[in-house]
């Protein structure tokens, strides 16, 4: 198998720059624009991806391997050049073979949009773990949907996130190969039809799913695997006899369908719609990858009872759950396999999981919408249900599958996996304890575990260089495929010279960052000070109004004695609302409101500033949080399921300030309490709480602080031209505080407080830092998927 391929010279990778500047962007070397340049780079790249790639296909069929087909609606995974080349091992070249021509590599790199085909953590979670499979020679397909456009690009105007399109495909994408050969037949909607004792579908409409693939190599360049995205296309002409007769909207029906299938991501992660395209969606992905796993397994064997034996598919979420009534149909209706044993053999392939406990978020759709879309599978669903009843009889009444004229898909998902994971320790619990106990316990051992991680490649190698040639210097190079080896660094945790220049790679991303942000934000911020940093989707759970109103009350004590002793602090703010969500962008505005006040207060100058960039993406990720000074994780415990951004905050040395929630438990079990600025209710303390109904008017009255910040902002003192403009915020932390904000809002200061006494001692806070780094390594990606190959799959490495 191909490591970093030695044979490419810097003369060689110049010569193939050039070649593809003159003939696949027909430019001329005087005449190119930086879109020309990094085409032509992104080419070269693609060139020494093809080897490996086919090597890898060509050594799973050879050895008939057992393929690992990941099924998600979302996959968020960037910007691929510079990965490209820091995987292929030729990431230096590829700098100074720009320069040598002339041009900025980082511009260059910049020039790529940001694929953004997700929301936010399941959809990187979906990156990294395509990146971790081929790093692993673990042989894998991601499947997902080819959306035209991407999570949408946040403004603001007035301080409130305006949305506009993404358009990530109005340029080529050189990552993709277009495979118009792999193309199926999705059916939608129509009747049943009895004929011969047997149920057949006759659809009312139906679109193609054409293949696009992408490559994605693995670290070295030892393996690459293949994310296939599906395109939607018309079925084939329009309906000429239709159109004769006048009814030119029905006879383009097809080409409406495709055209829009495809066309958007859903941008709404809190709440679950019931929106009949988003089914379609669902469908269109699950059906396509289904019949692409049958036909690639049908290549080389005959019998689909063994199937699970060749094949094992991922459910990322109840998104694709329509996956196990579709594998019924395909081998019961379409290949003739008795119903019980469609069933049996399908389960056998199938693992779900789950990454979401909040119950608006739990998809449920109703029988209407569902039996009209795809009447086959209503029947089928309620034959698994029956199935299922009968195999427990003590199933109790109140469970199943359809319930109140809707089909629940948590449990359609968990009925039809062998394996049901969680994200963290604590999600893992909670799913078996709070979501499905009854399942749980007539299924025990169904339910296990597998802690999220996170691609040390991209997140710590690639976007922190500074840091990276540190471990390296340190413990040599092996790290980014073995990243427990972070424990060699432990030992030098007590040399001055280690801290020092642990200190000045974090300083140095600092300037970087309070460069970027001058320009970015317009505000001049001090690369001295502490960089408190929240970025993540906004929702109530996560508590971003927690972190504005600790804001607030810093801004306060800090004029109420501007002589003290104060730490300076750059608060950064970074995340989208759903364009829905009234509340979240509320605290949007509020953000921002704050931000204008607090920026321009000569008192406070440069002990505190608030920043908050638009448009926070992959890229800005990979821009903050080598730059962090301090990991936000303040969501309400029992919320987050696991959190995977403080996994990159702590790999790159920051430490937490956080709940007993998600992946944070495991973090602060791997750090130690010492390096871990923990405050606030823990799970069960928090579910105890809600059950006294005055809990926040309690908190707030008990609170020294919390009354004089929410009657500022009551009070207008950061919307001075429309002083009402919080007041139905101000009101539900009052009255309706089910995230509990003011319950843990004392707490909250309180371990705020110890970050600023931490960070005063210089010596203490860099040593914290190094150890966040030093202690890491369990929150890769690679001990992740691992846990899957080992656990679920039941698939071997092929290196
Ligand atoms: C939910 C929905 C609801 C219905 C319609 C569209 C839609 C799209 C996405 C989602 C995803 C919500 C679940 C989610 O993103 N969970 C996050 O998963 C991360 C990876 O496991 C985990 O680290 C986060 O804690 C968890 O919130």
């Amino acid at each position: 198998m191909q490591v970093t391929d030695q044979s490419l010279t810097p003369n060689l990778l110049k010569s193939d720059i050039l070649r593809h500047l003159t003939f696949t962007l027909g430019k001329d070397a005087d005449t190119a624009s930086i879109y020309d340049w990094r085409m032509s780079l992104s080419y070269a790249m693609r060139d020494r991806i093809m080897e490996p790639w086919f090597a890898s296909t060509r050594r799973t069929w050879a050895e008939d391997r057992k393929r690992v087909y990941y099924l998600s609606m979302e996959f968020l995974i960037g910007r691929l050049l510079e990965d490209a080349t820091v995987n292929l091992g030729l990431h230096e070249m590829a700098a100074k073979t720009l320069a040598d021509l002339g041009q900025d590599f980082r511009a260059i790199i910049g020039n790529e949009p940001d694929a953004a085909l997700g929301n936010g953590g399941l959809g990187r979670l979906a990156a990294c773990f395509m990146e971790s499979m081929a790093t692993l020679g673990c042989p894998a397909y991601g499947y997902g949907i080819r959306y035209e456009h991407g999570l949408f690009v946040q403004r603001f105007e007035g301080g409130q996130q305006v949305e506009a399109p993404e358009d990530w495909l109005g340029q080529t994408n050189p990552w993709e190969f277009t495979r118009p050969e792999a193309a199926y037949t999705i059916p939608f909607k129509g009747h049943i039809e009895h004929s011969g004792g047997k149920d057949v579908w006759v659809p009312g409409e139906s679109v193609i799913a054409s293949a696009f693939d992408t490559p994605v190599i693995g670290w070295q360049g030892k393996w690459a695997n293949t994310l296939r995205l599906w395109g939607a296309k018309p079925t084939g002409m329009f309906d000429l006899a239709r159109f004769n007769r006048g009814d030119y909207a029905a006879a383009a029906e097809s080409e409406t369908l495709a055209r829009t299938l495809s066309r958007v991501l859903y941008p709404d992660d809190t709440t679950y719609a019931g929106k009949e395209l988003r089914l379609k969606q669902e469908f269109f992905l699950t059906s396509a990858a289904l019949q692409d796993i049958l036909r690639r397994y049908l290549a080389r064997h005959s019998d689909l009872k063994a199937l699970h034996k060749h094949v094992a598919i991922q459910m990322n979420d109840t998104h694709p759950a329509i996956a196990g009534p579709e594998l019924i149909r395909l081998l019961h209706d379409e290949h003739g396999m008795e119903f019980t044993e469609a069933l049996e053999t399908a389960r056998a392939c199938l693992g779900y999981t789950n990454h979401t406990l909040l119950p608006e978020a739990l998809e449920r759709w109703a029988t209407f919408t569902f039996g009209n879309v795809l009447p086959r599978h209503m029947q089928i669903v309620e034959r698994i249900d029956h199935w299922h009843k009968d195999e427990h009889h003590s199933r109790p009444h109140y469970i199943g599958i359809v319930k109140h004229h809707e089909v629940r898909m948590g449990e359609l998902a968990f009925v039809m996996a062998h394996k049901v994971n969680g994200v963290s320790a604590l999600h893992s619990d909670l799913v078996k304890t709070n979501l499905f106990p009854e399942l749980n316990k007539l299924h025990p051992g169904r339910i296990i575990n597998q802690t999220n991680g996170v691609t040390p490649r991209r997140w710590l190698k690639m976007c922190n260089p500074p840091l990276a040639g540190l471990i390296t210097d340190t413990i040599g190079d092996g790290w980014e495929a073995d990243l427990d080896r972070l424990k060699e660094l432990e030992p030098h945790v007590k040399k001055a010279g280690f801290l020092k220049a642990f200190d000045a790679a974090k300083r140095k991303n600092k300037v970087a960052l309070s460069n970027w942000i001058g320009t970015e934000c317009g505000v001049k911020v001090n690369p001295d000070a502490l960089f408190d940093v929240q970025i993540k989707r906004i929702h109530e759970y996560k508590r971003q109004l927690l972190n504005i109103l600790e804001t607030i009350a810093r801004w306060d004590a800090i004029r109420q004695n501007p002589g003290g002793d104060w730490v300076p602090r750059v608060k950064i703010f970074g995340g989208k609302s759903a364009p829905g969500y009234a509340v979240a962008k509320e605290i949007i505005h509020l953000i921002n409101d704050v931000a204008e006040v607090i920026n321009n207060d000569p008192e406070t100058g440069d002990l505190l500033k608030v920043v908050y960039p638009a448009n926070y993406n992959v890229s800005m990720a990979e821009r903050l949080v080598p730059a962090t000074d301090l990991s936000e994780q303040i969501s309400t415990a029992g919320k987050e399921a696991s959190g995977t951004g403080n996994m990159k905050f702590m790999i790159n040395g920051a430490p937490t300030i956080g709940t007993l929630d998600g992946a944070n438990v495991e973090i602060l079990q791997e750090v130690g309490a010492e390096n871990f600025f923990l405050f606030g209710l823990t799970a069960e303390e928090a579910m105890k709480r809600r059950q006294d109904p005055d809990h926040s008017r309690h908190a707030i009255e008990a609170s020294p602080v919390l009354p004089d910040v929410l009657q500022m902002i009551a009070e207008g003192r950061f919307s001075p031209g429309q002083t009402d403009r919080y007041h139905d915020l101000v009101h539900r932390v009052w009255h309706h505080d089910y995230f509990l904000v003011a319950a843990d809002f004392d707490a909250y200061l309180a371990a705020q407080a110890a970050t600023d006494a931490a960070y005063a001692d210089r010596k203490r806070w860099v040593k914290m830092a190094a150890l966040n780094t030093a202690r890491s390594g369990f929150f890769s990606s690679d001990r992740t998927i691992r846990g899957y190959m080992k656990d679920i799959w039941s698939v071997e490495s092929a290196l």
